[in-house]
């Protein structure tokens, strides 16, 4: 267990192409009232406007139940909707540039690892939270470097205190062990977004977190 708050244990990454169809805001809403206590909004191939729209959209949700919205590398789209905070990953804005810009000092800063450099780096120590990227190998997103699997978890675990975030590949079956590796957070597309019922999806890894 990281040293630091984080007050999160079930992360949803969620974009409309995920969602099989459905409406993302429908997801994102069923996905909350399961258990989801984070959301990114991640939109990797939307323009500015389109990723700001939807945002907008997505963030009146989760005011409505106190859910922090988290943006995916766009800084334009997560200062004008005042996003609760930006996720960025190796090749991304730096934290450390994040963190200068007046709207981000404060908001909630995650940054993907994919090598254990990363670590010692300053971009990790500006950071809130580390994501684990990407446990186990994904079709979700598959430009990954390293495959942390449960043992790179307990590795990184020993080598930082901050607040761990583990993602790809992660579902009921595997939830607890990837738990029990070392992570405080577990974050999902796929076992909630192509779930038949996300509520449902949600409700169970919530459980099996807790359990
Ligand atoms: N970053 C690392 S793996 C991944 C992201 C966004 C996708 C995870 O998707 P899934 O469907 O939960 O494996």
């Amino acid at each position: 267990m990281s040293t630091a708050f984080f007050p999160y244990q079930l992360y949803l990454v969620i974009s409309q192409a995920d969602c099989m169809g459905k409406n993302f805001l429908t997801v994102a809403e069923q996905a909350i009232l399961g258990g989801v206590d984070l959301i990114q909004l991640r939109e990797k191939n939307d323009n500015t406007e389109l990723f700001l729209r939807k945002a907008q959209q997505l963030i009146e949700i989760t005011h409505k139940y106190n859910i922090p919205l988290i943006i995916n590398d766009c800084v334009e789209v997560a200062e004008k909707v005042n996003a609760a905070g930006i996720h960025v990953g190796n090749n991304d804005t730096p934290p450390t540039q994040l963190r200068q810009r007046p709207h981000l000092q404060d908001k909630m800063i995650g940054y993907s690892v994919e090598y254990l450099a990363q670590l010692k780096n300053e971009q990790a120590a500006v950071s809130d939270y580390l994501g684990i990227s990407p446990v186990f190998k994904t079709r979700t997103k598959t430009d990954t470097v390293t495959e942390w699997g449960l043992e790179g978890i307990t590795k990184i675990r020993q080598l930082t205190e901050k607040p761990l975030v583990a993602i790809g590949s992660i579902h009921l079956e595997n939830a607890k062990a990837v738990i029990n590796a070392g992570a405080d957070c577990l974050a999902v597309v796929s076992a909630i977004c192509s779930a038949a019922d996300p509520q449902k999806a949600a409700y169970e890894l919530k459980n099996e977190i807790l359990k």
